[in-house]
């Protein structure tokens, strides 16, 4: 995302900052103390054996998601001092504040309102003396009407032919959404339109794409808040390039090409019909704008009503966190643990594990969404952390990762906390595959917590060469949610949540979670390159490596380069 230019922020006074380094607060401290004097010895089977409740007591439960975090290595009194660290650093003043509409965005200067997109209609936020819901909701409306002409085929395309097969064109917060929302939704999705997404720059990409697509029933949806960025804005250009050349008349593009932006003014240069444009505000980050009119692919797929009820889920969720208490709240909850282990164990990552084909994209979602939001090292006073922040967020359908990097989690050498995500009930019934799907989970959280010991190895009659090589340790924590059943509303809480968690750990880090400054160099570079890539007389000025790699890219490609100046 193109950020304001620097110059142009006013930065506003630091209202959210906190006056006292997060190391020195007296929570911080006690845990400091806690973690070495007992929390680094101890042993899951332990606290287990001396709490037979340990398991029931360790879990919260609302909306719909229940969050078993007993196989922690934290105790009572271990979540009493996180939720005094967070009381310490003002959490519920920030999510009151975020909730509000004050500007927590604090480098942009702007609010941080993506919880409005999911305020039911009829309800007020006035920021700036607009009422933003009545705005949100007059966008979704538009986006329905559109939707539901998509769906039914009254939309025609250039040919009169109806449209079967979308195209999201967007990167980063405008592709990764609508993708995982996609696949998370499929078994809500309308079956007799084919959903694509495209985000990547090199051409391959698009061809991959539209090689088997009839122009006539396609449509393109260009998803860029700012309508600037290069992959993007490239993309759109050779889609409708292609849609041209195929259809054989530039008055096609107004049938097939609709925009989301918040420029409205560049999406109508590219050609974009203004009926066809709907937009959304710089009050919603990239990577929190899946139920903006970023959604619009979502909305296609799996029809407005589902849609409203996959906000209803992340509003759900909203107003859990907003008014949980902290001992209470999931999200709460889950960024405390995941400052526990990356601040105090030194836990440099954390798997999410959904135990779901439908969710096989959550994890590189919630890669953006944590890493974007938390991966940075300046508090919002300016300063430098002498603490960690984000920690690598990774992961992969935990069936599959369980025959791939599981092994590494069992008995590698680093330690990383997991998120086990299950459902109780399948969307497709197939015999008793679930239970299988379901019992595997359950036992990967067993053997991660409590191993098997070299007595129980021997006892098996193992060679006693190959016994340190079949002992589990185990030790190794994580989290369980579990939840009824994937839905719209359940995608939008569990989203939420992580939403939410991310806020958690980005008010204790006292970092704006907010910005994204961190991707702005490489932007700058790649463009001064592109041109030197493209114009081989250019002077190179690089670093060695770079001058080396940049001249035997162009002597692989002089020739192609002259043909096609040619
Ligand atoms: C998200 C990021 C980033 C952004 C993309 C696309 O929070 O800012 O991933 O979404 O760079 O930006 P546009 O939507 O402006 O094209």
């Amino acid at each position: 995302m193109t950020t304001l230019p620097a110059s142009d922020i006013q930065l506003p006074l630091f209202i959210y900052t906190q006056r006292e380094p997060l190391t020195e607060k007296s929570a911080w401290v006690a845990l400091d103390e806690h973690y070495r004097d007992r929390a680094r010895h101890f042993q899951l089977e332990r606290l287990f054996a001396i709490d037979a409740k340990r398991g029931e007591s360790m879990a919260a439960e609302d909306v719909g998601i229940y969050l078993d975090y007993s196989k922690n290595l934290a105790t009572a009194e271990t979540m009493a001092l996180l939720m005094q660290l967070a009381r310490q650093c003002g959490l519920q003043e920030r999510i009151d504040a975020m909730f509000r509409g004050d500007k927590i965005n604090n480098t942009e200067g702007r609010p941080v309102l993506h919880t409005a997109l999911r305020k039911p209609a009829g309800t007020r936020l006035v920021v700036d003396g607009e009422n933003v819901v009545a705005q949100v909701q007059e966008v979704l409306g538009r986006m329905a009407g559109f939707a539901d002409r998509v769906r039914s085929g009254q939309w025609l395309g250039h040919t009169g032919r109806p449209i079967r097969h979308v195209v999201n064109i967007g990167i980063g917060g405008s592709d990764l959404g609508p993708m995982m929302a996609h696949e998370a939704l499929r078994h809500y999705g309308k079956r007799d339109i084919s959903m694509h997404f495209l985000s990547d720059v090199d051409g391959a990409a698009l061809l991959e794409t539209v090689r088997t697509l009839p122009a006539e029933q396609t449509l393109f949806i260009v998803c860029s808040k700012t309508f600037t960025t290069l992959e993007t804005i490239t993309n759109a250009h050779a889609a409708r390039d292609w849609l041209v050349a195929q259809l054989g008349d530039a008055k096609a593009v107004s049938r097939h090409f609709a925009g989301v932006t918040t420029n409205i003014k560049q999406a109508a240069q590219f050609g974009i019909d203004p009926d066809n444009m709907f937009g959304f505000w710089d009050w919603v980050g990239g990577r929190y704008s899946m139920t903006s009119a970023i959604g619009l692919s979502t909305m296609i797929a799996i029809g407005p009503e589902n849609f409203r009820e996959l906000l209803r889920g992340f509003h759900a969720m909203d107003e859990h966190f907003r008014t949980a208490p902290p001992e209470k709240n999931l999200p709460v909850i889950l960024g405390m643990l995941t400052i526990w282990y990356s601040n105090f164990f030194g836990a440099a990552s954390r798997a999410v594990l959904p135990y779901s084909q439908y969710l096989k994209r959550l994890p590189a979602y919630l890669q953006q969404l944590t890493m974007e939001s938390n991966g940075k090292h300046i508090t919002v006073n300016g300063e430098t952390v002498n603490y960690q922040t984000s920690p690598v967020y990774w992961g992969d359908n935990g069936i599959n990762g369980q025959h791939s990097f599981y092994q590494m989690l069992h008995q590698g050498t680093q330690l990383v906390p997991c998120d086990f995500i299950g459902f109780c009930k399948p969307l497709e019934q197939s015999g008793d595959q679930h239970e299988l799907l379901m019992a595997n989970m359950f036992a990967q959280t067993e053997a991660l917590a409590f191993g098997k010991s070299a007595t129980q190895v021997r006892g098996e009659g193992t060679p006693e060469e190959l016994v340190p090589h079949r002992v589990f340790d185990g030790n190794r924590p994580s989290n369980s949610m579990l939840i009824d059943k994937l839905t719209p509303y359940s995608l939008g809480t569990l989203v939420a949540l992580y939403e939410h968690s991310v806020f958690t750990q980005g008010v204790i880090w006292n970092i704006d979670s907010f910005d994204q400054w961190g991707v702005e160099l490489g932007k700058v570079l790649a463009k001064r390159t592109a041109s030197q890539l493209l114009d081989h007389r250019q002077p190179l000025h690089h670093d060695s490596s770079t001058n080396a790699l940049i001249r035997r890219f162009r002597n692989c490609n002089r020739s192609s380069l002259q043909a096609r100046v040619a």
